[in-house]
This record gives structure tokens, C-alpha cells and sequence, in this order.
């Protein structure tokens, strides 16, 4: 699973993935300081089952603070987008293909409106964010359209002639960008089209099955960035009522100064929290404590959180609709067979099942399923049980394996 990061120039997207992350990608106050794609590791946030079943836990493949559960995700940063990207424009459509292996999108937007469309910083608050919501799904719409373009008069004269199913054709056109046949399959549902007749669709019929198949197989969120910044929330008031859950407040700035100075152990903050405990102030300068302290009040008192971590937990849990596994050895005393306590949490489709959920932990242990023990409550589940948030389980397999 892969979370991109997407917005135009200067939108803050490097200083997400820092805040995010803790890396030190470049942050600048000019356009396409970001070039190359810059991966890191994020976390999702989770209430550890620790806490439930009140026990001290040892994490391996996770962190576990005061009961909060961190776990490992893949975050990628990418180059600015600009209008007209896919045809050359600004980084042009490379920055495109760097978004091929992500699941779902978090678009970084600037809501002080202080950057005209290329990343230009203008007098603030003379750009409507929405139209970055737009442009850049246009953007990758069109990415899209180029791609299928491509040989399409042979693909849909193939379906008609020999027939192949299109959704069979398309899935097989976009091997590589994370869209399944699945997906394709909802989106012509979706939009209406005479499968049986490809090669009678008008360009528009294309565009619009491309826009409904993005919506399904790149899903995107969005992050009012810069919240912290003047006329942000007046733009952010606004469309909120639009874009509802997949609107998030966001202050990528804001995450990484915390973030900062909850490492060096200055100040206690988990990521995520609504607030913060200074821990040690004459490790302070006046200066940072006042930042603080104003960020305390404008921000984690006003929004409840940075956003950042709201972001990246809706991504993953709401859009991508998964759900955390963890798995024991010892159904008894929650361990592995090191005896670390709730060692590991698995991030998992909703609707996976026990055998998949073993074949996940290793192949061998999928053939050789026989049964597995939901350790909460000790009831004995089949390889057809459909995992459930939170679960813990122990799966048993054949000797010999
Ligand atoms: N006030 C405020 N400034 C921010 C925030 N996030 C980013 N910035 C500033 O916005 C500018 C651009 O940030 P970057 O993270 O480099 O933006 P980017 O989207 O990666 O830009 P490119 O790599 O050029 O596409 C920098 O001056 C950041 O300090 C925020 O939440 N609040
Ligand atoms: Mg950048």
C-alpha cells in the first residue's frame, strides 16, 4: 500500500512528508524544489488492543506509546503539478508516472490562497483553492486518457472482433498503476457505456469513464494546508460543507515543528495528539516557546489536531478500507515465539480472510491452515471468517509445516 502526495508547486508537500515522517526533504519557498520522488515512512495511529487486554506489550514490526499504536506506512512525495502537466507542462507527465504504484492520493493544497496555479507566491488570498481540486484531477484524468489513447483504436477493434472483454484490454493496457480489472469493471458499470461496442465511444464517453475510473482506482483526500496562515479558514469554513470527511484542516508546518521537538524529548507530543506538554523549557528559546504556544492555541485548541495524522488515517482506514490485524503464537500470553507481547500489527483489506490473513504472514502457513483461535475471546474460527478490526488471532497449522 502506497500513499502518494500531490499538489501543485510550493502546496507544502515536502513539508508534509517531513512532518509525517521525520525525513528532511527540501523544503523551499520557490516551485519545484522537489524533483525526484522522495519516499518515507508514516504511521497510522490506532488505540493499542494492549490497553483492552491490559497488558505491556514489546512491538517489533510497530511502535506502541502509552498505548497509542504506530504503524509503518509508505509515503510518497512527488514534484509539483502544474496545469497541463500531462502534456509537458512544468515537470511534465513524468511526475505522473512516479504516481503509478499509489493507492490513494492526499493532495496538498495552499488554502491562504497565496500561490496562483504554477506555484507562485501573489498577494494572498487571491487564489480560490477549489481550483486546485480541479485542475488536478483534470491532471491525472488526463494522464489517464494519454495512456489509453495509445493504441486504442486496436484495443477496442480487438474486443469487437475477437471477443476479448474491453475491461479485460484495459486492465491489461494499465498493468502497473494500481488499477485492477475490478475497478475498471465498476467504472464502465458506472458510466454507462455499450461495452459490447468500444469502438463507437466518442472521446467524451472515454473522458468520462476515465474520470469515474480515477475517482474509484486513485482516490484522492484533501489537505487545507497552511491552516495556519490568515484567510485559511475562511476557505476552508467554505468548502468544508462541500468535500465533508474527505476535507481535512492541516498544518504541514505546524506537525513538523512538534514533531522536532518531540524527538530531541523537548516536548511530549504523539502524533495525532490535541495537544502537547512541555517537558523540558529551558531547552526553549523565547522565540520556539511562543511559537508554541500560539500553535497550541490557533491550531491543536481550534482544530483538534495539525491534520496530518487525520490525513493519513483517513487515507488508509476510510478509503482504503483496511483494518489491523494482530497476530500471536501463544493464545495465552499474546506472544510470538521470542515471547514479545502483541509484536506485530497487520494492515489488511476489510474482508479478508483467516487463511488470506495467514498466507499474508507466509505462504506455507496458508496451505498448511487447519484452524485459528480469535484469542479475545477464545472462540475457534474456519479459513472462511472474515477478519474484523482489532482482531487477535493465532492460526494453527498442520505439523510438518
Ligand atoms: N505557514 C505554513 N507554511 C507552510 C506549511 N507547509 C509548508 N509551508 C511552506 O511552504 C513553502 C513550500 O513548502 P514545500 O514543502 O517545499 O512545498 P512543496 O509542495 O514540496 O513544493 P515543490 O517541491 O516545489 O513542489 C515552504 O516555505 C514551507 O515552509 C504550513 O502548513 N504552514
Ligand atoms: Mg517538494
Amino acid at each position: 500500500m502506497l500513499i502518494g502526495i500531490v499538489g501543485k508547486p510550493s502546496s507544502g508537500k515536502s513539508t508534509f512528508l517531513n512532518a509525517a515522517c521525520l525525513t528532511t526533504s527540501k523544503v523551499g519557498d520557490y516551485p519545484f524544489t522537489t524533483i525526484e520522488p522522495v519516499p518515507g515512512t508514516g504511521y497510522v495511529r490506532i488505540p493499542c488492543v494492549c490497553k483492552e487486554l491490559d497488558v505491556e506489550d514489546n512491538p517489533q514490526n510497530s511502535l506502541c506509546i502509552e498505548g497509542v499504536r504506530l504503524v509503518p506506512i509508505p509515503l510518497l512525495d512527488v514534484a509539483g503539478l502544474v496545469p497541463d502537466a500531462w502534456k509537458g507542462r512544468g515537470l511534465g507527465n513524468k511526475l505522473l508516472d512516479d504516481l503509478r504504484r499509489a493507492d490513494v492520493l492526499i493532495h496538498v493544497i495552499d488554502f491562504s490562497g497565496s500561490l496562483d496555479a504554477d506555484g507562485n507566491n501573489i498577494e494572498r488570498g487571491t487564489y480560490d483553492p477549489e481550483d486546485d481540486i480541479t485542475f488536478l484531477d483534470r491532471e491525472v484524468v488526463m494522464w489517464l486518457d494519454q495512456l489509453i489513447k495509445k493504441g486504442w483504436t486496436r484495443i477496442s477493434r480487438t474486443s469487437e472482433t475477437e471477443k476479448i472483454p474491453i475491461d479485460k484490454l484495459l486492465a491489461e493496457k494499465l498493468t502497473g498503476l494500481q488499477i485492477t480489472r475490478v475497478h475498471i469493471k465498476k467504472a464502465l458499470i458506472k458510466s454507462g457505456l455499450n461495452i459490447a461496442i468500444p469502438t463507437k465511444w466518442s472521446d467524451d464517453e472515454l473522458l468520462n469513464f476515465l474520470t469515474i475510473l480515477r475517482f474509484i482506482a486513485k482516490p484522492m483526500i484533501y489537505a487545507a494546508n497552511k491552516i495556519d496562515l490568515e484567510g485559511s479558514d475562511d476557505n476552508y469554513q467554505r468548502l468544508k460543507e462541500k468535500y465533508g470527511d474527505d476535507l481535512i484542516h492541516c498544518s504541514a508546518l505546524a506537525e513538523y515543528f512538534l514533531r522536532k521537538f518531540a524527538e530531541k524529548e523537548i516536548i511530549s507530543y504523539t502524533p495525532g495528539d490535541s495537544d502537547f506538554t512541555i517537558l523540558k523549557p529551558d531547552k526553549l528559546s523565547d522565540k520556539d516557546q511562543e511559537t508554541l504556544e500560539k500553535l497550541r492555541t490557533n491550531i491543536l485548541q481550534k482544530y483538534g489536531s495539525t491534520g496530518v495524522q487525520n490525513l493519513i488515517n483517513r487515507a488508509v482506514f476510510d478509503i482504503m478500507n483496511v483494518i489491523s490485524i494482530y497476530p500471536v503464537e501463544d493464545q495465552q500470553k499474546y506472544t510470538d515465539h521470542n515471547g514479545n507481547v502483541l509484536p506485530d500489527v497487520y494492515l489488511v483489506p476489510k474482508g479478508t480472510t483467516a487463511k488470506e490473513f495467514a498466507g499474508m504472514i507466509h505462504q506455507d502457513l496458508a496451505k498448511s491452515f487447519i484452524n485459528a483461535i480469535l484469542v479475545k475471546t477464545q472462540r475457534r474460527i474456519g479459513e472462511g471468517y472474515e477478519l474484523e478490526d482489532g482482531d487477535i488471532i493465532k492460526i494453527n497449522a498442520a505439523e510438518g509445516h
